[in-house]
């Protein structure tokens, strides 16, 4: 069964999803969303996503959103190696150390920047 992800390519956290799918050799199906017509405010979609947005996931029913859940969760089902988002408790630490700062801290800086800026 496909994988699939509600999309739109120009979106950061989608390209985040995008690189860690290539880097663990997942095939995504990629289903693109435009939020200017509102496409994302669609109840279909909203079934899937009640915070409305992209990325969204949806691997044979499971739905999940946030970018960086996506990731680890792309990580821990189909990751071959867990190089990349390591079992061990004090590695994987320092990359959820590196994802919560991002989520927290650094995106959300640029976003009150660049996105939010009246
Ligand atoms: N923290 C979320 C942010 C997702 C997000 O805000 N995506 C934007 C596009 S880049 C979006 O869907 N905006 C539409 C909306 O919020 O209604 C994540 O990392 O997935």
């Amino acid at each position: 069964m496909p994988i699939d992800l509600y999309q739109l390519t120009g979106s950061p956290p989608c390209r985040a999803v995008l690189l860690t799918a290539a880097a663990l050799e997942v095939d995504l199906n990629l289903k693109k969303v435009d939020l200017a017509t509102g496409e994302h405010l669609k109840p279909e979609f909203i079934k899937m996503n009640p915070q409305h947005t992209i990325p969204t996931l949806d691997d044979g029913g499971f739905y999940l959103y946030e970018s960086r859940a996506i990731m680890t969760y792309l990580a821990n089902q189909y990751g071959k190696k867990d190089s990349l988002y390591p079992k061990d408790p004090k590695k994987r630490a320092l990359v959820d150390q590196r994802l919560f700062f991002d989520l927290g801290t650094l995106y959300k800086s640029y976003s009150d920047y660049y996105v939010n800026y009246p």
